[in-house]
């Protein structure tokens, strides 16, 4: 409670019905300009502001501001993503990060359904494999989307025997995510490949279908790989 608010029921007679009459007066007062205020970066060393999007589905674009902690490339570092949902509120979280190479931000883009855009960036990177922390609105802050295999990551290849990534075709609702693997059959021209079709339903994901091919040509299969997602580089 502010100051103001905490003398005014210390001194009010009949607190309550005192306390209700400033209250409603404030709710009904207009809302500063969002462009007021400090920025989303403001008194984060190193944040860079990556993105305008609406993160909490008001329907407003909130800026996306981005730090990282600890050495480049080494273990043990730290990915900061904060966003500012308004002239005075900007709400920020800290994931691990290893062994990534230069910026985590990968990008904004609606993966789950619900209102508002999710943000992507990154936690390790492995010999070739990518995984990726996916954040989401939820009751007034950031948290963890999982991916729809249930990984805390999501998690991308492209190598020469192995692809992996994530769809959604034009043709796909939003909230519909299809996971891509591919793995080489032996020391052969063609790969399995498995695409398991997911789709965000009361609050969690859904597997709707799978199915697999033993005959995914090689020129395909190495197309699997990454993100295939608007608002997405693929890696
Ligand atoms: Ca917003």
């Amino acid at each position: 409670m502010s100051p103001v608010r905490r003398s005014f029921v210390r001194r009010s007679g009949s607190g309550l019905v005192t306390l209700a009459a400033v209250m409603s007066a404030m709710a009904a007062a207009p809302p500063p300009a969002s462009a007021a205020g400090p920025g989303v970066c403001q008194g984060t060393v190193g944040c860079r502001v990556v993105a305008h999007v609406d993160v909490n589905g008001d329907g407003t674009k909130d800026a996306v501001g981005v730090a990282r902690r600890g050495t480049n490339g080494k273990p043990g570092s730290a990915v900061i993503v904060r966003v500012r949902t308004g002239a005075r509120t900007v709400v920020a979280v800290r994931r691990p990060l290893d062994y990534w190479l230069g910026s985590p931000w990968h990008g904004a883009a609606a993966l789950d359904g619900r209102k508002g855009a999710e943000l992507v960036v990154g936690h390790v990177t492995g010999a070739h494999t990518q995984f990726l922390w996916v954040l989401t609105w939820h009751r007034g802050g950031l948290v963890t989307l999982p991916a729809p295999d249930s990984a805390p990551d999501w998690v991308i290849d492209g190598a020469a025997n192995v692809a992996l990534g994530w769809q959604r075709r034009p043709t796909d609702p939003v909230g519909t995510i299809r996971r891509l693997e591919a793995h080489r059959n032996g020391s052969g021209t063609t790969f399995t490949g498995t695409v398991s079709t997911y789709r965000w339903s009361a609050g969690a994901w859904r597997l709707l279908e799978r199915r697999t091919s033993a005959t995914v040509p090689q020129g395909s299969a190495f197309q699997w790989g990454g993100f295939h997602i608007p608002g997405l580089p693929r890696y």
